[in-house]
């Protein structure tokens, strides 16, 4: 790895802390004014926290403002937050979540160049040059993964192939016809390449660069990805929220944290339950606010993603954008069984180090007459026992939780995000 100025804004991602931290603090100013000016909600929120825009100075003074959450978004469906009129909104995307009221997010055109500033940023960290053929699988449609693919490509003078999701026979086609050099996707989908790639025994020789995310993966799972590609893989964040994949960073080619785009975003992270700031090195739930969307800044945001700040020096790559742990998983993913608490991340860790094992299992939580249980299903090689997943979840867990092993190919694929943990409910007694 060397700092070979692979920058698409070499200035804005090489600033020193004390340049960040000025911008920061006059973005912040400037923001807080603009959603107090144009937002009714937003000013009654400030009002009722005691908190005027005349308040917030430096960048420090964040912490005085009030916290949201995916509540006020969905309260506000569809436009109620928007902080511009109507006729400058040039493009939305949305979430619906597992729950309710969708989440809308409108963009101005200089929001799609934020967005697009922010990916390009992260293509070019990745190593992509100019000219390189981008293979974008994320869905071009409400979902934020493909358009931001696409927006950030552009800006970064990609060959842009706009495949969209499934029919893995065709984007092996398109990939090895057009020589696709870097692939992106939502990790499972990834994950399906690959395995499409082992049963058919072809390689992508052009293939160098993986961008993937969307959905938690452990470091097992990245290095089984990179090694069964033998691609260089990286772990892209973002959410609807935040204005789009790419907007709140990704890893370097160091692959020591993800490095979170300062000059757009002030970052907290805070204790889940009181929402109280952690110290740098703690676990807790990541708050962002936006410094310069125009069209729906989000203020004090809290994502419910769990992770941790690992460094806010300069990193070997020569970007100086402080780096977060990747993210554990989402606070409501937690599973508590037999009192023990842990996240799917840390059963997919576990298994894949298990030898023979496949890319795919499901984690069946049961509650049985109002007592959880788990089941782990996998699958795997001929010659992986039930016996050998059940230890290796113990030694994890402390428990050996029941499940069964299938053939490799067994368990349903999904587009998009794969759906790993399923809930049922059992009544035995009367
Ligand atoms: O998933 C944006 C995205 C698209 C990121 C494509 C990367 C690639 P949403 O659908 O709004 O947006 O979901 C956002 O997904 O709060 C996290 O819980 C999770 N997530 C996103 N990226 C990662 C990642 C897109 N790299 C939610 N690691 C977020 C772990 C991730 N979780």
């Amino acid at each position: 790895m060397t700092k070979n100025g692979n920058y698409h804004n070499a200035v804005m991602e090489t600033a020193s802390r004390k340049e960040l931290l000025e911008l920061q603090s006059r973005r912040l100013r400037s923001i807080v004014k603009h959603v107090y000016q144009s937002n009714a909600s937003y000013r009654r929120l400030l009002d009722g926290h005691g908190v005027s825009p005349e308040d917030i100075k430096t960048s420090e003074d964040v912490v005085k403002l009030p916290m949201t959450n995916k509540d006020i978004l969905r309260e506000s469906y569809p436009l109620k937050l928007a902080c511009v009129p109507r006729s400058q909104i040039a493009e939305m995307h949305m979430s619906s979540g597992s729950t309710g009221t969708p989440v809308v997010m409108p963009y101005t055109r200089a929001d799609l160049d934020q967005w697009a500033e922010c990916m390009a940023r992260c293509y070019r960290m990745a190593g992509a040059m100019p000219g390189d053929a981008t293979q974008i699988t994320p869905l071009f449609g409400l979902f934020n993964g493909g358009f931001g693919m696409y927006h950030g490509a552009r800006a970064a003078g990609l060959f842009v192939i706009p495949a969209g999701p499934g029919n893995t026979a065709r984007q092996i086609r398109l990939a090895r016809d057009l020589k696709t050099r870097v692939f992106t996707a939502v990790v499972s989908y990834g994950i399906r390449l690959m395995e499409v790639l082992q049963e058919q025994k072809e390689t992508l020789p052009d293939l160098e660069i993986g961008i993937f995310g969307a959905e938690a993966f452990s470091e097992s799972m990245k290095k089984r990805i990179s090694k069964g590609l033998n691609i260089d893989v990286f772990d892209i964040y973002g959410m609807t929220e935040s204005g789009g994949v790419g907007t709140l960073g990704m890893d370097c080619q160091a692959h020591d944290g993800i490095h979170v785009w300062e000059d757009q975003y002030i970052l907290e992270i805070v204790d889940p339950e009181t929402g109280e700031p952690l110290d740098d090195g703690e676990e807790g739930e990541l708050v962002f606010t936006s410094l310069t969307r125009e069209a729906l800044p989000m203020i004090r945001f809290r994502t419910a993603d769990l992770t941790k700040i690992i460094s806010r020096e300069a990193c070997d790559c020569g970007r100086t954008h402080l780096r977060i742990a990747p993210i554990t998983g989402r606070r409501d993913d937690m599973l508590i069984v037999k009192g023990v608490n842990f996240f799917p991340k840390q059963i997919e860790q576990t298994l894949l180090g298990i030898t023979g094992i496949g890319s795919n299992y499901q984690i069946i939580v049961e509650e049985v007459d109002g007592v959880n249980d788990v089941r782990v299903n996998v699958e795997a090689e001929p010659g992986v026992t039930g016996y050998t997943v059940e230890k290796a979840l113990k030694e994890t867990l402390g428990f050996s939780p029941k499940g069964d092993v299938f053939p490799i190919g067994h368990l349903p694929r999904q587009e998009g995000k794969a759906q790993r943990v399923f809930h049922k409910k059992i009544q035995n007694g009367p």
